[in-house]
């Protein structure tokens, strides 16, 4: 991919250009808890987004997306462009200068290996990527948190979505073979080995190729959600900020203030974030049945209390259930789509991909996508 790269950047601005690579995520167990402030255990995978730049001189920056064979030029002092490709880059310029920097004109050529649609948080590796290569570029000066921030931001103020902080911080923190284990409200972390095989296990994902078009709007509609519960139980809580705050005794006691469907959602979310801290538990201690048990609760929640599943998901988590050798499933990323995640054992594993791929497309006339991923390096320059 690098090549690919930095040839379409010589054939279109020149040489000269350097190349930096930022990847996609998994996220084992906690969803949807970001944004609440909860904990998350993703971990950056072996597909990334890849950039290639050099400053220009001009006024005015030049960007070029492989996947979409189009460029755009870029005036920073005008309107966010029409292709949303392009939105994620003008976004992460704007939020840059935002807090102070100066960014000047520039080259750029990207594309890269994570699947679109997939729930590997493509959009998340683009904004990683293009902050890191302009922050090494120009020598902003910004820290891997703040580029995080900076991509968040990006997708809040440029494209819609509210989302949490977790797969830009992800992208830009993970390490080889480690889980980032975050808490979402202090941005504390901790690296944490994840090493299925030595448990005899293996990790793959099961891409529905499926992205229903609600994702976006029904993101913003399930955080808000959140945060009408939160309001309700501030009234009478002192202290409380975010549904990390908020008990299940807590959330019972003002039930009655709240639409049931507020109730629902906030109830998924504070045990989500139980189900990762004893899921983490579990880990620690090398015991892949009691997590996969808790993966494959957080799938109940997320289909049922959260309501963001969608039937093929579903179809495939029910397979899951039904073989006793795989240990948990779940969707994973912010649902309507995407993927699976599931914790397999590794003497189950040919069987188990052949059976999902089969029933799969007997139901819905395509194979679903069997991506293996190996947990890698966040943001970096290749060179
Ligand atoms: C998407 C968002 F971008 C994340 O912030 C997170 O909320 C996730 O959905 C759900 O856990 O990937």
């Amino acid at each position: 991919m690098k090549t690919k790269i930095l040839e379409k950047f010589k054939a279109l601005y020149g040489d000269g250009a350097v190349c930096y690579a930022s990847p996609g995520r998994v996220n084992l167990i906690g969803e949807h808890t970001d944004y609440n402030m909860g904990f998350v255990m993703p971990g950056a995978i072996d597909k990334a987004i890849y950039v290639a730049v050099k400053p220009n001189g001009g006024k005015v920056s030049h960007v070029y997306s492989i996947d979409y064979d189009e460029a755009v030029e870029l005036d920073m002092t005008g309107d966010k462009p029409a292709q949303q490709w392009a939105s994620y880059v003008y976004g992460v310029v704007k939020e840059m200068e935002k807090r102070g920097a100066k960014v000047p004109a520039f080259d750029m050529t990207f594309g890269g290996d994570v699947p679109l649609g997939a729930g590997l948080s493509s959009s998340a590796a683009l904004e990683s990527a293009v902050g890191f290569a302009l922050n090494d570029t120009f020598n902003l000066g910004f820290s891997r948190e703040e580029l995080a921030k900076i991509g968040q931001m990006t997708e809040h103020n440029y494209i819609g979505v509210r989302c949490g902080i977790m797969d830009q911080f992800a992208s830009l923190f993970g390490e080889k073979g480690k889980i980032v284990r975050l808490d979402c409200r202090s941005l504390e972390y901790k690296l944490e080995p994840f090493n299925p095989e030595a448990a005899g296990c293996k990790v793959v994902l099961f891409d529905t190729q499926v992205k229903h078009t609600l994702a976006s709007s029904e993101y913003n509609v399930r955080r808000a959600q959140c945060e009408a519960g939160v309001a309700v139980v501030a009234k009478h809580e002192p202290g409380v900020e975010s549904l990390r705050d908020v008990t299940m005794e807590m959330l019972d006691k003002y039930k009655d203030e709240m639409d049931d469907v507020v109730y629902r959602r906030c109830s998924f979310v504070i045990n989500e974030n139980q189900r990762l801290l004893d899921g983490c538990a579990a880990l620690e201690k090398g015991d892949y049945v009691t997590f996969g048990q808790k993966v494959f609760g957080s799938h109940e929640g997320l289909s049922k209390w959260y309501e963001v599943s969608c039937k093929e998901l579903d179809f495939l988590v029910d397979i899951a259930r039904k073989n006793p050798g795989v240990l948990g499933a779940r969707m994973m990323g912010g649902g309507f789509g995407g993927c699976t995640i599931n914790i397999v054992k590794t003497e189950a594993y040919d069987a188990y991909v052949a059976e999902i791929t089969e029933k799969f497309e007997q139901e819905f006339g395509h194979k679903p996508r069997v991506i293996e991923v190996v947990i890698s390096q966040g943001a970096h320059k290749i060179g």
